[in-house]
């Protein structure tokens, strides 16, 4: 019999842990003992796995002693005190986090993408933020026919990016809204009213005046492409859409490359899917993407302003592939699978 692992999921009540544990059912990863955790907040709460429930524990550094795989959404500061203990009691942390994401001595992974970081691994592999992930994907073998020497991409990214009180908080919105469009509106979750709205602000504001979100995509794609040379600039938007965010992207690449030769490229790549017939009005929406795995891409089309310009237009789950099943591929290949 082929072995099975112990797994902890960490933030196991959350939009991201939940979906987590949907992945791991779905692509039949090999559990053994499962045991799902959260915070102090939210432990005490059932889930299911595999048709069996369980009481969600409260996470403390014993929690990992014998555990072997740790995937973690439980927010940077849980990260910060647990992935250490659990890495030190030999359970590999998979983290959703940005605690780790820029550490030199974490790998920072794409599977698909930077598979061979993984293996420098001393026992937690990061994940990117969800608008990383998506973003490098159908980059990747563009960058690696013509290379790429700048990227600017403006996000139009759902609320379920910012937890389950944000997409609760858009859904009360637009319902006070609808029944009084003189409703006064109080932002909670999301920085201003985002029902009916559109919020240029994802995390807080840094110095130079991009949002953290923001300098996230920058030195995350940094990370993962190894190149410190790639100039990125990044807008990150909050819009009202449940799960799935999307992206126009403008690369400028080193070399020439035609739009035929790109669709061919992204439609080659694993888990990138062309959706791209301006003829028949074909392009991915978040709608259409939501609840999927793969990354789509449509819009593909030369930039008349620059040389050597393209525009394309990403859209993918952000739950799924810009955070769980992430996770999951990473946890695939750390037991090689
Ligand atoms: O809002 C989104 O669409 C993505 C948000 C990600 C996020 C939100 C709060 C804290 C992160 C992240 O994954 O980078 C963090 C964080 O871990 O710092």
């Amino acid at each position: 019999m082929s072995k099975k692992y112990n797994v902890c999921v960490l933030g196991a009540t959350g939009m991201v842990g939940k979906e987590m544990i949907k992945v791991l059912e779905e692509r039949n990863f090999p559990v053994n003992k499962f045991l799902p955790l959260a915070s102090e907040r939210t432990a005490g709460s059932k889930v299911k796995f595999q048709g069996k429930e369980y009481t969600v524990g409260e996470a403390t550094p014993e929690s990992f002693e014998g555990m072997e795989i740790g995937l973690f959404s439980a927010g940077a500061k849980i990260s910060k005190i647990f992935a250490p203990e659990a890495a030190k009691r030999n359970c590999v942390v998979i983290d959703n986090t940005s605690h780790f994401r820029m550490d030199p001595e974490v790998p920072l992974v794409v599977p698909e993408v930077n598979p061979q970081a993984i293996k420098r691994h001393k026992g937690i592999i990061a994940n990117p933020n969800c608008s990383t992930a998506q973003m490098v994907l159908p980059l990747k073998p563009i960058y690696d026919a013509v290379g790429i020497e700048r990227i600017v991409v403006s996000t139009y990214q759902s609320t379920s990016g910012w937890g389950k009180e944000a997409v609760a908080e858009m859904f009360e919105q637009a319902k006070a809204l609808i029944a009084d469009p003189y409703a006064k509106i109080t932002a909670k979750y999301i920085f201003k009213q985002i029902a009916f709205n559109l919020v240029p602000q994802i995390d807080a504001f840094t110095d130079n005046g991009y949002t953290k979100e923001e300098i996230k995509m920058v030195n995350e794609t940094r990370k993962i492409f190894e190149d410190e040379n790639i100039q990125i600039s990044a807008t990150c938007v909050r819009v009202p859409v449940a799960i799935g965010h999307s992206e126009s992207v403008n690369i400028k690449t080193k070399k020439k490359i035609s739009v035929a030769e790109v669709r061919k490229l992204i439609a080659g790549f694993p888990t990138c899917v062309v959706l791209d017939d301006p003829a028949k009005g074909e392009y991915p929406t978040p709608v259409e993407c939501a609840g999927k795995n793969e990354t789509f891409v449509g819009r593909i089309r030369e930039d008349i302003s620059q040389a050597n310009g393209l525009d394309m237009w990403i859209v993918s789950d952000n739950l799924r592939r810009g955070a769980a099943l992430n996770a999951v591929l990473i946890a695939e290949k750390v037991i090689g699978i």
